[in-house]
């Protein structure tokens, strides 16, 4: 008793007593980018057109954490600020999903926009339709619902890991960048759309910050995605 106890005050103490069982929940995907050509989509992946930009997330020998390949989100200078997405669907999840994901990034600048919705948002995860919304910006990996949240730093030219867990019921969800959650980030966010009712899809896109920052690729690699 008094040792679950210690382990209970060390666990909060972490911040990761909500994550930490995440092992024990159904497997519903796992990504290693391994499926498919460098420069096309990666297997069972759809394109969710945002825009007129002609660039579009692509498979990548240039970085990858495993294997050979890895998903690169990054955009042409002369091209608009915000690329096409990539978007993976599975069975709708109604109680618990918890992501994660690793991404390289090769500068500071805005790059990447990360969201997750359900079975009724179809391929449409970003902006105000999106359930989760994760960007890189101002030096951070933020979460966004009506602001936005800080869930930790990150340093371009290395491999962060970032775990999102979401309770749908709620629709809220707490983000950890490197199995840690950051200090001070009290919130859980809340759903951007409050809608959502599952959790059905996850996407992937490049977003910069404006025309003229935002130049470098993002790279995504070692997505699984567990709940019930
Ligand atoms: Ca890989």
């Amino acid at each position: 008793m008094k040792r679950a106890l210690v382990l209970c005050v060390l666990l909060a103490a972490l911040g990761w007593a909500g994550a930490s069982a995440a092992d024990d929940l159904p497997l519903v995907l796992a990504e290693d980018f391994s499926t498919g050509e460098v420069g096309g989509l990666p297997a069972g992946w759809i394109l969710a057109t945002r825009g007129s930009t002609p660039d579009i997330p692509v498979l990548s020998d240039e970085v990858a954490r495993s294997g050979d390949m890895a998903l690169r989100l990054g955009r042409e200078p002369e091209n608009a600020h915000i690329s096409n997405a990539v978007v993976i669907s599975f069975a709708p999840l109604t109680e618990r999903a918890v992501i994660t994901f690793w991404f390289y990034a090769m500068d500071h600048d805005r790059s990447l926009v990360m969201g997750f919705a359900g079975r009724a948002q179809g391929t449409n995860l970003f902006g105000s339709s999106t359930g989760g919304f994760v960007v890189l910006r101002n030096r951070a990996v933020q979460a966004y619902d009506t602001a936005f949240h800080d869930a930790g730093s990150y340093e371009p030219g290395r491999w962060h890991k970032v775990t999102i867990d979401v309770d749908i019921q709620s629709g809220t969800y707490d983000v950890y960048v490197d199995d840690a959650r950051r200090a001070g980030n009290a919130v859980p966010v809340h759903f951007r759309n409050p809608g959502v009712t599952d959790i059905a899809a996850v996407g992937f896109g490049f977003q910069a910050a404006s025309a003229a920052q935002g130049l470098q690729p993002v790279y995504i690699d070692d997505l699984e995605v567990r709940g019930r």
